[in-house]
């Protein structure tokens, strides 16, 4: 086993002493990880499904949730960059389980993983399988989570390959149940689309191991293509001769805590004991530009991957988004769309401020949250602007053909899925900031059926959302009709704000 050299150990702090500001000035705007207690009293989860004595209550499981169908990883198997998956029944996997020997012949720290395959049971989409059996509540830390709250109304991914029946890749959400024997364990990774995650231990315990963005090249190999597997192995010095520079934070997590892991963070996972967990990835405005950088980082891979077909290709271009999409889960135009929805529904929401009885005296934070959240997909938007993919040509093309029918601003205000996603994100900011807006429903419907009606979108409601440009021109409306309006209250827009802007600037996204 070779040794990793730890700086440090992950802060941990009290979740009911710490207020949201707080935690999004301390941690979730400069990226950092921390640990979290004394958020997950009153979870049925932790009741159900544990024993008297703290261990997994297997036969729960089997008894209520059994005929359910769940990946499981093989933890001695590598496969690709990941371990090799299997599905199986609920009732297979905790049989399985229940079999194995009391102490296990393998220890997570060095013993030979091989000869004894643990199976680990990963990704099970709990919420989205059993809604009404109301396991466990979010904090309200990690509600502003515009992935799960977009699949919720949304595909992620539209082609012509996939239109049709909802399937896996498109209507999955991102929030997991993790359970398995001690010794299981999850190879070194930075998360789906460089989202954050949380992960609540519910029993058991948890080793991670965390890497820094700034150390991230560090565990790939001369070419960028490879990146180490198992921290704990010897990690060839020949193939990866930057590893040994890196330098680690270490967290043994126990029962009922959470962690909270920033973007772009690499991490290596093992069950010290025999453990269950739920975890989300997500993101929203303070970490957006991490996705757009991932998908531009995969994008120039996949396109130079394929370089050589260029010539021979009629649709370069669509190709290229069509292995983005593959590989990654969303391609641009998916992202874009995405933006799209909620830039309009984030100004409708700033719009709709006026209405609330003395709204500027009253959420002068949720203005600046959603101002924020404005300001960091405008920058998000200059940059998508500088790539080919939106230049006129390969706008022509039919990578994009379902652009037009997907950006008309008016189109967009109709449709019941925009209309879902912007009564949850009103929630959302409702609940952060604890003023959630009873009759916002009926202002919003009403606001909707006749775009007209709302000021900003005057200019924009009959035209399309193609462009980078474009969505650029409508956020500046409603910043302009948003500073309007604080004009005609006698206030300072949000917008002025030196605050807002050098934490922008600390995320060099403006
Ligand atoms: O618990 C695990 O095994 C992995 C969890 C993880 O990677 C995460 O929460 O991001
Ligand atoms: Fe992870």
């Amino acid at each position: 086993m070779g040794s990793l050299r730890i700086g440090g150990s992950v802060e941990r702090v009290d979740g009911r002493a710490l207020s949201y500001d707080d935690f999004v000035e301390r941690y979730m705007k400069p990226n950092l990880p921390v640990v979290l207690t004394g958020l997950m009293d009153g979870w049925k989860g932790c009741t159900d499904w544990v024993t008297p004595g703290g261990f997994p209550n297997l036969p729960f499981f089997s008894s209520n949730f059994g005929q359910s169908i769940v990946q499981v990883a093989d933890c001695g198997t590598k496969e690709f960059t990941d371990q090799k998956r299997i599905e199986m029944t609920v009732k297979e996997y905790i049989q399985y389980w229940l079999g194995l020997p009391d102490e296990n012949c393998i220890s997570c720290l060095g013993g030979d993983k091989n000869s004894c395959s643990l199976l680990y049971l990963k990704d099970w989409h709990f919420v989205k399988e059993y809604p009404e059996y109301v396991a466990y509540t979010t904090p309200p830390f990690f509600i502003d989570d515009w992935l799960n709250q977009y699949l919720d109304s949304h595909f992620m991914h539209r082609s012509s390959e996939t239109d049709g029946p909802k399937n896996d890749v498109n209507c999955a959400d991102y929030k997991f149940v993790y359970m398995g024997p001690k010794g299981t364990w999850t190879p070194l990774h930075a998360d789906v689309f460089r989202s954050y995650s949380w992960s609540a231990n519910v029993c058991g315990k948890k080793l991670w191991h965390l890497l820094p963005p700034s150390q991230s090249h560090f565990v790939f190999d001369r070419n960028f293509k490879k990146s180490v597997y198992d921290v704990y192995d010897n990690v060839s010095d020949v193939l990866f001769p930057d590893f040994k520079k890196t330098i680690w934070l270490e967290c043994i997590q126990e029962r009922n805590e959470i962690i909270f892991v920033p973007s772009g963070w690499y991490h290596q996972v093992c069950n010290l004991e025999d453990t269950i967990s739920i975890n989300h990835n997500w993101f929203n405005s303070h970490n957006l530009a991490w996705v757009w950088n991932l998908l531009l980082k995969d994008y120039n891979e996949a396109k130079e991957y394929i370089e050589d077909i260029r010539e021979i290709s009629d649709d370069f271009e669509g190709l290229c988004q069509r292995n983005l999409a593959a590989n990654t889960g969303m391609n641009f135009y998916d992202f874009f769309v995405m933006i799209t929805r909620f830039t309009i529904a984030i100004s409708i929401q700033l719009h709709c401020l006026k209405y609330e009885k003395n709204a500027f005296a009253k959420s002068s934070s949720k203005h600046q949250q959603l101002v924020y959240n404005l300001l960091a997909i405008r920058a998000v938007a200059l940059s998508l602007k500088s790539v080919d993919a939106f230049d006129k040509e390969n706008l022509k093309r039919c990578w994009v053909k379902n652009l037009l029918a997907d950006s008309h601003v008016r189109t967009i205000l109709l449709e019941p899925e925009f209309i879902k996603l912007s009564m949850s994100l009103n929630q959302t900011y409702g609940m952060v900031n604890e003023m959630v807006e009873q009759d916002y429903k009926t202002k919003m419907e009403a606001s909707c059926s006749d775009g007209e009606k709302m000021g900003f979108l005057q200019d924009c409601s009959g035209s399309n959302i193609c462009r980078p440009e474009d969505l650029v021109k409508l956020i500046d409306h409603a910043m302009a009709d948003h500073s309007s309006i604080c004009n005609a209250c006698n206030l300072n827009s949000p917008s002025d704000s030196s605050d807002l802007r050098s934490s922008l600037l600390k995320m060099h996204i403006i």
